[in-house]
């Protein structure tokens, strides 16, 4: 059976013992042939009239494609893919200097987990950080411009996955470890990995200004992996919570080897006391770099067991509370901030493992919600009544519980295995209830075929009501993890780059163009514009650029038609270069003219009616 194939290759997760459940994906999804009645008032919910917008904005991680995927929320309609971690011609992302410079050399990233930046526990629709898993990175994206502005490589980190996620006021957006390593990546044997092998949790900061990321310090731990983590909020806002699997320490096939203990842990560390310690000085340096052991520091590190191999912990939003799912465990645990501060108050640990202090499960633990039949919790989210929705990766559903009680309110399918859901303003201290969009790996036969490999999709839900109701299922672009929906009152963006005359190498008037020679160096300082460059205004032909081969060349190019969305391109034949200038924007390209020859320079984006005309010339004249 088609379903029984898919669903054995999604691996990991689905571990042998797993298969066997698969006929539940099947059984209890609904009929879903709907009276065209009710399809008439879905189709309503979600139809934006023209003139009028979507109420929220959906920013959607695009997994190993490195890019960020803007949904518009009710109508599901992607309105743009903002580039991160991976080269994007349409936007030149990569191809200009200073975002080539930022990408490092690398050309993909594994992105995960948005975070929009939050002032008291609310999303503040400035900014948006992402993680790359596969190269140690942080990204911030500029919510003014839907641009990625700056891009650190953290040091000493085995994939950052469980990131990102930001303290209630920004104060740190919090990274922790997926693979343990040895610090510094160092060569080390396998076999020492309990004693050489460290889980590490980097604590970014962002200044909002500047608009640039710094490590504050490191949390160093021991070699567990850690999973979905969550910032406290309110009454545990000085915490931060991170779900752990591998406690085994299996080096090998983890698939079996790490899903041994019936149990792993939820670490709880107090960033607070860190911070302070830091701040006294009380850390050792590796490079530069600030590290801290919180088993140094009393009161800082706790953990309580949890269900095996958890996927997730997330925090409610009156902060009293966090929720872990456990892939191989079946239900949804609810632990206590005010208990667990309790025990750790009279010291009532049952146990200490790696020099951690335990709390007692019993005692920490409030409720276990375990809806039958219901397989797989991954993530959790809520709304604005006090109920948590959690996905079901294997018995393809979003369960709706009660936080206070446990009881199972309704469970709709999702077409199918979601991942992660995202709920409107979903992981803020102030949910909408409005919306949940299941973000599911699997499309199985709902869109028209493109092949072997499927679209994944995503499942508009409306939770306004007591019931749930499905609304939509729309394709989405690989690979979907977690989305953040904010709504769109809180998002400012600029119509143009801010006229800057103080700007480096940028050009107001068409007069002060020029081309500055410097020894093989050549400085094009030129405009573009409706519907020409001018690279140099007195030239005899102000749009053709004359160098020698072996020339390094620098194209700055400020775009001076400071109009809302006229944008312009610029490309180079053969070159392998194009990049793009937004309104009152200056980048620079700059590339060694290797290969001689006459090279057609162009516009890439339709500009005006005379788009076509916009061109110019590179002559690169041979070296002897
Ligand atoms: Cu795909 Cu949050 Cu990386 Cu779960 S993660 S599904
Ligand atoms: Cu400028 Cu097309």
């Amino acid at each position: 059976m088609n379903w029984n194939r898919i669903l054995s290759g999604v691996g990991g997760i689905l571990a042998g013992l797993l298969v066997a459940f698969i006929f539940f994906a099947d059984v209890g999804q609904e009929d879903t042939t709907a009276s065209s009645s009710d399809n008439q008032s879905k189709a309503e919910k979600v139809y934006v009239p023209y003139g009028e917008l979507d109420e929220y904005y959906m920013f959607a991680s695009g997994g190993h494609s490195g890019q960020l995927f803007v949904y518009g929320i009710p109508s599901m309609r992607e309105i743009r893919t903002v580039p991160i971690f991976t080269p994007d011609p349409a936007t030149g992302y990569g191809y200009d200097k200073e975002t080539k410079e930022m990408l490092g050399g690398y050309t993909w990233g594994d992105f995960h987990h948005p975070a929009i930046s939050e002032t008291e526990g609310d999303y503040d629709g400035e900014f948006l950080f992402a993680n790359d898993v596969a190269n140690n990175r942080i990204a911030a994206v500029d919510l003014s411009t839907f641009h990625t502005v700056d891009i650190m490589e953290m040091p000493n980190m085995g994939g950052p996955h469980a990131g990102t996620f930001v303290t209630q006021n920004t104060e740190y957006i919090v990274m922790p470890t997926r693979f343990a390593r040895p610090l510094g990546g160092e060569y080390e044997e396998l076999d020492n990995y309990e004693e050489e092998y460290k889980g590490v949790v980097s604590m970014v900061t962002f200044d909002r200004d500047a608009k640039e990321f710094d490590l504050a310090y490191q949390i160093v731990l021991p070699p567990w992996s850690y999973d979905l983590s969550d910032a406290g909020k309110k009454m545990s806002g000085d915490w931060i919570v991170m779900t752990t699997y591998n406690t085994e320490f299996a080096t090998t096939n983890l698939e079996i080897n790490a899903s041994q203990n019936d149990r792993d842990y939820i670490v709880l560390v107090n960033w607070k006391k860190l911070e302070e310690e830091v701040e006294n000085g009380n850390y050792n340096e590796l490079n530069g770099e600030k590290l801290i052991d919180p088993r140094d520091v009393e009161g800082a590190i706790f953990a309580v067991p949890v269900a095996k191999s958890p996927h997730g912990v997330d925090v409610t939003p009156d902060g009293t509370r966090f929720i872990a799912s456990g892939k191989l465990a079946p239900l949804m645990t609810v632990f206590s901030f005010e208990k667990a501060f309790e025990v750790i108050e009279n010291g009532n640990f049952v146990d200490e493992k790696f020099g951690i202090p335990i709390l007692p499960y019993e005692e920490v633990m409030e409720k276990e919600v375990d809806p039958p039949g219901a397989l797989g919790p991954l993530h959790t989210q809520f709304d604005d009544k006090g109920n948590a929705y959690n996905t079901m990766f294997i018995s393809s559903e979003i369960v709706k519980w009660n936080i206070e009680t446990g009881e199972v309110i309704d469970r709709i399918p999702t077409y199918y295995s979601p991942g992660h859901s995202a709920a409107a303003e979903g992981d803020t201290v102030n949910p909408d209830g409005k919306w949940i969009v299941a973000l599911n790996k699997l499309s199985k036969d709902n869109f028209l075929s493109v092949g072997p490999s499927h679209p994944e999709s995503a499942d508009l839900i409306d939770i306004s009501g007591e019931k749930m109701e499905h609304i939509m299922a729309v394709p989405t672009d690989p690979e979907p993890h977690y989305a953040q929906i904010i709504h769109r009152d809180k998002i400012n963006t600029i119509e143009i780059y801010e006229k800057d005359e103080s700007k480096e190498n940028a050009v107001w008037n068409q007069e002060d163009t020029r081309i500055v020679r410097d020894g093989d160096e050549v400085h094009v300082y030129g405009v573009a514009m409706r519907s020409k460059f001018i690279f140099d205004a007195e030239a005899e032909r102000p749009d053709a650029v004359m160098v020698k081969e072996g020339d390094r060349v620098f194209f700055h190019i400020t775009n001076i038609d400071l109009d809302e969305d006229i944008t312009h391109g610029f490309g180079i034949l053969e070159y392998d270069l194009n990049f793009e200038i937004q309104p009152g924007q200056t980048s620079t390209l700059e590339f060694v003219a290797d290969k001689a020859g006459t090279f057609p320079i162009y516009c890439t984006n339709f500009c005006s009616a005379l788009h076509q005309e916009m061109s110019g010339y590179l002559l690169v004249e041979p070296a002897e």
